[in-house]
């Protein structure tokens, strides 16, 4: 790897553990996308060497919804740890983080080691659980402001997730009501069918790049499916809930 981008893959780990934001990479540096990827798992590997443990993998900018948010216009992928995990109706902690954006999202769950490629016929084996969840973005870069590559870098916004109640994975999800709610006020609503015309797609997608990347998906690690809304930022003592028609509902309070 190269001596900067090793340089880049402290300074985003450093932003998030100090919750300081930096410059980004893309005004002073061109970094290509294999460049990106390296330096996010770099970066992830230094919180996994502080005691972190990988918990599973997501996807990104799989709504237009997203995409026209942010500018930013193909699918990403990042990693989950367990430090980012909040229980759900658990608390997030303001101060941890540096501009902290909800949103409405799917999880599943997997039941045993990833070992072979996986596709609609053998999914079933591998998949037990879906969730309604929601997921905090925290961009590291000053003003929410990235290009693909630098979104990438920085672990695509990771910061945190909720899971909802585990149901099983033979619900249909392609065609959900998804909504999110900060004090009780509905602020976006969509559906499950704009992440990828089916979140199942996403699933699919992520054991692809998994495999790809050569990451190991492994028993009880979730994988989120990407957003179907905008996100929202969150401030000091709000309370905010996913619900997702049949899959129901998943909360947290801003503290
Ligand atoms: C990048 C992360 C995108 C999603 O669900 O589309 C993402 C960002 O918007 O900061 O998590
Ligand atoms: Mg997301």
């Amino acid at each position: 790897m190269k001596h900067e981008n090793i340089k880049y893959s402290i300074l985003l780990d450093a932003a998030a553990k100090n919750v300081n934001p930096i410059e980004q990479i893309s005004k002073n540096d061109k970094i290509t996308l294999d460049e990106a990827y390296a330096i996010q798992k770099n970066s992830i590997a230094t919180r996994l060497e502080r005691g972190e443990r990988l918990s599973g993998i997501k996807l990104g900018f799989t709504s237009k919804a997203k995409m026209e948010q942010m500018g930013v216009h193909d699918l990403i992928w990042g990693r989950l740890t367990d430090g980012m995990e909040i229980k759900n109706g658990g608390d997030l902690i303001l101060n941890n983080f540096i501009h902290p954006r909800v949103e409405p999202e799917i999880a599943y769950l997997l039941e045993k080691d990833i070992a072979e490629p996986i596709s609609e016929d053998n999914v079933f084996d591998y998949v037990s659980n879906v969730a309604a969840a929601i997921e905090i973005i925290d961009s590291r870069y000053k003003n929410f402001k990235f290009s693909l590559e630098d979104v990438i870098a920085d672990n695509c916004s990771s910061s945190g997730y909720v899971i909802g109640d585990w149901k099983d994975f033979s619900i249909d999800v392609s065609n959900l009501q998804m909504k999110l709610q900060v004090d009780g006020k509905v602020v976006q609503s969509g559906n499950s069918s704009a992440i990828l015309g089916n979140p199942l797609n996403s699933l699919l997608e992520a054991f692809r790049l998994a495999n790809q990347y050569g990451v190991h998906l492994k028993k009880g690690m979730v994988i989120l499916a990407g957003a179907a809304t905008p996100a929202v930022f969150v401030k000091e003592n709000n309370f905010v809930a996913v619900e997702v028609e049949n899959l129901g509902r998943v909360s947290l309070n801003v503290k």
